[in-house]
């Protein structure tokens, strides 16, 4: 495949060569794409130098995939550059997710969906991939009535300045904040902006990209979405009520076969998801799987994935494996 890295240098974009490496991704030829600022710097993939090259000059090379992983901004003004070249634009920002004409894609879940003229595919939010992979086979057996999720998110998810906030303050360094207050030793129950509802962006993104993943609009989602000063990825605490009774033991059954998820629910044995475990892992780990004992067909369960590898570049590297493999690239 001829692909384009487009946003090479962020960490999202770092993630995703590392993953094309370990993956050996059949490369014929890899483009590193950043904004102007960026032009003329080397990154090396699999021992090479490659130099860094700019959006416009990109579309020109017509690469036959592009892994966007360069904000909202930037796709809403590039994609459609490429897309109309002939490059199938897999983006990883928020521009795409809630269009109709574009689909939203977990490959384990749905990427069935995808067809030869779909140019441009979205790659849901980091909280809600991790969180629907664990829940898509149960909601296949039992159909979900009601979530309530709370997550604890890492910092990566803001970014390499917010990863560098996190390890002045540790540090005792002030230099420059991302979020408005200190993270380390701290906890903000804020993700993204707030919205005329009272939620966050985040918390709405968790709510609507949940529904059009599963195709169902019926299911009744809340969100709280809380920053915490950690690094190896996310975690999430689901409340989930089922339309249909379930069985503890066939829940684990279904989540141990369940592609991409590892269960790892062990108590007398002190065996749970961390997100230090799941740092630099593709998979989805579940655990502390209990029934809710204030009311029937209701489980809980902690959801632990590193937010930039399935939460986002695994994701995506797997929706162009997933392109190649069923020729719906030409
Ligand atoms: C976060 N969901 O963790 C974002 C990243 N896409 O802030």
């Amino acid at each position: 495949m001829k692909l384009a890295v487009v946003g090479a240098t962020g960490l999202v974009g770092a993630e995703v060569l590392r993953i094309l490496e370990e993956r050996n991704f059949p490369l014929e030829e890899l483009l590193l794409v950043a904004s102007e600022k960026s032009v003329g710097k080397k990154i090396a993939y699999k021992g090479k130098d490659y130099t860094v090259i700019g959006m416009a000059d990109a579309v020109s090379k017509k690469p036959e995939v592009a892994i966007f992983s360069a904000g909202g901004g930037t796709s809403l003004e590039w994609a459609p550059k490429f897309a109309e070249a002939g490059t199938i634009v897999v983006d990883n920002s928020s521009a795409w997710r809630m269009n109709p004409k574009h689909k939203l894609i977990v490959p384990e879940i749905n990427a069935h969906v995808l067809r030869i003229d779909d140019r441009i595919i979205a790659n849901p939010n980091c909280s809600t991939i991790q969180m629907v992979v664990a829940l898509a086979p149960l909601h296949k057996e039992y159909k979900i009535k009601r979530i309530i999720v709370s997550t604890y998110q890492s910092v990566t998810g803001t970014g390499k300045a917010a990863v560098d906030q996190l390890m002045n303050e540790r540090k005792g360094i002030e230099n420059g904040k991302v979020y408005p207050y200190q993270i380390d030793l701290n906890v903000l129950p804020h993700i993204d902006v707030f919205q005329d509802n009272g939620y966050t962006k985040e918390e709405m993104k968790m709510v609507n990209e949940t529904k059009k993943i599963l195709q169902d609009d019926s299911i009744g989602i809340t969100a709280t979405t809380v920053r915490i000063p950690v690094i190896g990825g996310h975690s999430e605490s689901v409340n989930v009520e089922f339309e249909k009774e379930f069985d503890l033991d066939d829940v684990k059954k279904l989540l141990n076969d369940a592609e991409g998820v590892v269960v790892e629910d062990d108590v007398d044995n002190l065996k749970y998801p961390m997100p230090l475990n799941a740092h630099n892992k593709d998979e989805v780990f579940v655990g502390r799987l209990r029934r809710d004992e204030s009311q029937p067909k209701t489980l809980n369960m902690w959801i632990v994935a590193d937010n930039l590898r399935k939460g986002a570049a695994t994701n995506a590297v797997q929706i162009a494996e997933y392109l190649l493999e069923h020729s719906l690239v030409y």
